[in-house]
């Protein structure tokens, strides 16, 4: 039998895959106080109050920020958490989630 027909293992991963991440996403609408998006975000997200600042106007003005970027089953329970205090204080507020490409 030739060498080329000596059967090999089939090569076990030595890498553990990295879980893809997934990006919350904060979407603009006209009725939410400013104000009340930058405690969402400082509550749920524990940026600072600049950085809550910044997201807030970016959404704002382009329709919607990337607030940051979880594990699927994180980015949903933030995104669910944020959108839900929005909803009970009376605001439409949304924040969505989308896998990273
Ligand atoms: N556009 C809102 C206003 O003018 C403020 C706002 C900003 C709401 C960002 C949502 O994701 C948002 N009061």
């Amino acid at each position: 039998m030739p060498d080329t027909d000596i059967k090999t293992r089939p090569k076990t991963r030595l890498k553990t895959e990295r879980p893809k991440m997934h990006k919350v996403i904060l979407l603009n609408d006209d009725y939410t106080p400013r104000e009340f998006v930058v405690r969402v975000l400082r509550a749920v997200f524990s940026t600072s109050d600049d950085q809550a600042h910044r997201i807030m106007i970016t959404a704002h003005q382009k329709g919607s920020c990337v607030v940051a970027v979880f594990t699927r089953e994180v980015a949903e329970t933030k995104a669910t958490e944020a959108t839900d205090l929005g909803r009970q204080a009376g605001y439409p507020l949304m924040f969505s989630t989308e896998p990273e490409s």
